[in-house]
């Protein structure tokens, strides 16, 4: 097995017409420092992507699709001019410093607070089902707000808030979008018996709790084409309180459909998110093979783990979230094997530059060093 800087994770890899520099992607990430007056990304978040532009692929940290979807206190958005503009001057210098960047588009749905609601009304939801989970808003921590159930009527404007976020995104000077389908989060909501609770078509069955998310992809690959949108799930994290009585059923039946689709891929948080890969027993492998598209794994990947997995071919692309808080080269870092900088866990939400922009890159001392 190979450890060495020849590993096939640092070898290009071919992501529908596409093609990534190696197979190192960077995971979507909660910063929470866009604009605190507009939620847009600003020249800090520009400076942020640009440094991390040695992936091979970058997945933008969680991106409000509509002020509903916001469930955070500065997270930025895609649904306002000026959040267009500000994420424009993000792709902009990623693609000037050779990366590939695709957006993540995000409703929380009861993952919410009233306080950033529009006008403080509750969060929406498939059922009203109170999470038990934190968000932060201006003050700190608080619990989520108590949901109410979206009425049937307003899905379609669910779809077309995904729509003209995806849209916004293309304006944007992304390479394409990622759905987040994980983490309790509003197509999570609806996946997951523990959350929806619907007697109409969204919910009861697999295929009727399948029917938003396959819905949304149906709709923005009409904007994107079909080889430029991915999704993100999470089949047994608990992050959120999610929570399903037959996960393997239900990720199998919804992957099999992905794949009539022909996505470019599906992103899979294995494990517990931010926690044990091995939480509850599941076979990743089996969805692996249902799915045509490229599999990206994710969660607590070491170096070794990472190369030994892309080796074995049970994963075309590892993300990596924490490491690449810390290590803006993080793929150099990996190929020559050099130390890795230390993520701050105080600074991962909210602030400044600290934390955020001023983890240091490998000098070419070290990186000559690291590669003796
Ligand atoms: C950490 C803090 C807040 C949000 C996720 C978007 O878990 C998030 C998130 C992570 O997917």
């Amino acid at each position: 097995m190979s450890h060495a800087s020849s590993a096939k994770l640092f070898t290009p890899f071919r992501l529908g017409d596409l093609e990534l520099k190696n197979r190192v992607v960077m995971a979507p990430l909660t910063r929470n420092r866009a604009n605190k007056h507009d939620d847009a990304p600003n020249a800090l978040n520009v400076e942020y992507y640009r440094q991390r532009a040695g992936a091979g692929l970058i997945i933008t940290e969680a991106t409000q699709i509509s002020q509903q979807g916001q469930g955070y206190i500065w997270t930025p958005g895609i649904y306002r001019d000026a959040q267009v503009v500000g994420w424009k001057a993000v792709t902009d210098a990623v693609h000037e410093a050779g990366g590939l960047i695709f957006a993540q588009l995000w409703h929380v749905g009861r993952v919410s607070h009233v306080s950033l609601q529009p006008g403080n009304q509750a969060p929406v939801a498939p059922s009203a089902v109170l999470a038990k989970t934190k968000t932060y808003i201006e003050s700190g921590f608080a619990e989520v707000s108590e949901p109410r159930a979206l009425a049937l009527d307003e899905i379609p404007g669910i779809i077309a808030d995904f729509v003209r976020a995806t849209e916004n995104a293309k304006a944007a000077g992304f390479d394409g979008i990622e759905l987040h389908g994980a983490h309790g989060y509003l197509l999570d909501q609806f996946l997951r018996d523990g959350s929806n609770q619907r007697q109409d078509a969204y919910g009861g069955s697999i295929e009727n709790r399948v029917r938003l998310t396959l819905e949304v992809i149906d709709a923005v690959t009409r904007v994107f084409p079909k080889e430029r949108v991915g999704i993100r799930i999470s089949p047994v994290s608990p992050a959120n309180d999610a929570r399903d009585s037959d996960p393997q059923a239900l990720f199998g039946h919804l992957v099999g459909e992905l794949d009539k689709r022909g996505i470019a891929f599906i992103h899979v948080v294995e494990g517990a998110t931010r926690d044990a890969r091995d939480y509850l027993p599941f076979d990743y492998q089996a969805l692996r093979k249902a799915f045509r598209g490229a599999y990206i794994a994710n969660n607590g990947f070491t170096r070794d783990l990472a190369i030994e997995t892309v080796e074995k071919g049970e994963a075309d692309l590892i993300a990596f979230g924490r490491l690449f808080i810390a290590n803006p080269d993080l793929p150099e870092r990996l190929k020559l094997d050099a130390p890795l900088n230390t993520p701050d866990v105080a600074t991962f939400y909210g602030g400044d530059a600290k934390g955020y922009t001023d983890y240091p890159a490998l000098a070419p001392g070290e990186a000559v060093q690291a590669a003796e």
